[in-house]
């Protein structure tokens, strides 16, 4: 097959670009992955699927390899702590073939939380196991970590955090000055979500953070909320980023996949549903998402002005980023020129 570089395209690879990803095609094996970390998700998790893994094996494996980089301060233990120091993940994953799931929340010491997971839902009669437990949980698989300590500018800048809080503080230990820490905190709002599609259809979801940077101790996002942070059925999956506070309102995941059982293709269900969110939301800041259709198209959509996610299908020859903007409710898809892609 010959392949064409985008850098260099033609109004006919354009449109041919465009067919491909808007409308159903016959590629069945895809994987998409947020934000532009989520190349390094993609890459990862179309190895799986390319040599015919499943689509469970290949988004516990995307996910991982983001988790496993300690520069990234927005997942994994290399995140960003809680006010008091620690940094707690949470992490789900969703099989869409048999509507099981599973998730962790707010829980220490674990390099790899999208297979803690993955465990609960494999291993346990639950579907969501929390703090402590989960920590527990963890050492009985093999997947708990004694050294956890925060990277170095992961702990410079919160402790810089805490000295701006502390110089006008409330009485230290008290709820106000808990409160007063964690509103210093800054929005951290990179979570790895990821959808994939294997050669039997099968269609899986998930998600893993480090969460609100500087968040209360205890705090649970989304991302290991089914319905809220991540989706799959039959008829297609998705994955949220973005204040989990806000998403969690929305339930935006579980949105996003009924517009898709009603029959849409994954692109126009992303932009209903942020129509659908700008229209009834009072809390609509910093919501974005990730989706796949059982025809291996993919949508994404955004609250704010513009997402970057990363692709993968039979389709293309390699995976690539794209972004969606979002204008006046309209979602607009494009390539990133400086991460061209070649395809066949
Ligand atoms: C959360 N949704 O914990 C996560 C944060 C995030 O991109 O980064 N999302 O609220």
């Amino acid at each position: 097959m010959k392949s064409v570089n985008f850098l260099n395209h033609t109004d006919s690879v354009v449109k041919k670009f465009k067919r491909d990803f808007q409308s159903p095609y016959k590629a069945m094996k895809a994987i998409i992955a947020t934000w532009s970390f989520g190349l390094k998700a993609v890459e990862s998790g179309w190895r799986v699927l390319r040599e015919g893994g499943s689509a469970l094996d290949a988004v516990e494996t995307a996910i991982r390899a983001v988790e496993n980089d300690f520069s990234n301060r927005s997942v994994g233990l290399g995140g960003y702590p809680n006010i008091a120091g620690f940094v707690e993940l949470d992490a789900a994953i969703m099989d869409g073939s048999t509507l099981r799931a599973g998730s962790v929340a707010a829980v220490r010491n674990v390099q790899n939380p999208i297979s803690l997971a993955r465990k609960v839902m494999e291993n346990t009669p639950h579907i969501m196991i929390a703090g402590e437990g989960a920590t527990k949980l963890a050492k009985f698989f093999g997947l708990y970590v004694d050294k956890a300590d925060l990277q170095p500018e992961a702990r410079m800048e919160w402790e810089k955090r805490l000295k701006t809080a502390l110089s006008a503080s409330p009485r230290e230990g008290s709820v106000d000055y808990w409160l007063k820490l964690a509103a210093e905190g800054v929005f951290n709002h990179d979570t790895i979500g990821c959808v994939a599609m294997d050669e039997n259809r099968n269609i899986v979801a998930g998600c893993s953070t480090s969460g609100y940077a500087f968040k209360l101790v205890g705090r649970v996002g989304d991302s290991p909320i089914i319905g809220a942070g991540l989706y799959a059925n039959s008829f297609g999956g998705a994955a949220a980023t973005g204040l989990g506070e806000n998403i969690m309102i929305h339930n935006v995941s579980r949105r996003v996949v009924d517009f898709m059982e009603q029959g849409l293709p994954a692109d126009e269900a992303s932009e209903k549903t942020i129509q659908y969110i700008s229209k009834v939301g009072r809390r609509i800041e910093q919501i974005s998402f990730i989706a796949l259709d059982k025809n291996g198209c993919f949508g994404a959509g955004t609250t704010g002005e513009a997402f970057e996610f990363a692709v993968m299908s039979e389709a293309f020859s390699q995976p690539f980023l794209l972004k969606v903007r979002n204008e006046k409710g309209h979602l607009v898809f494009e390539k990133i020129p400086e991460r061209g892609f070649q395809s066949s």
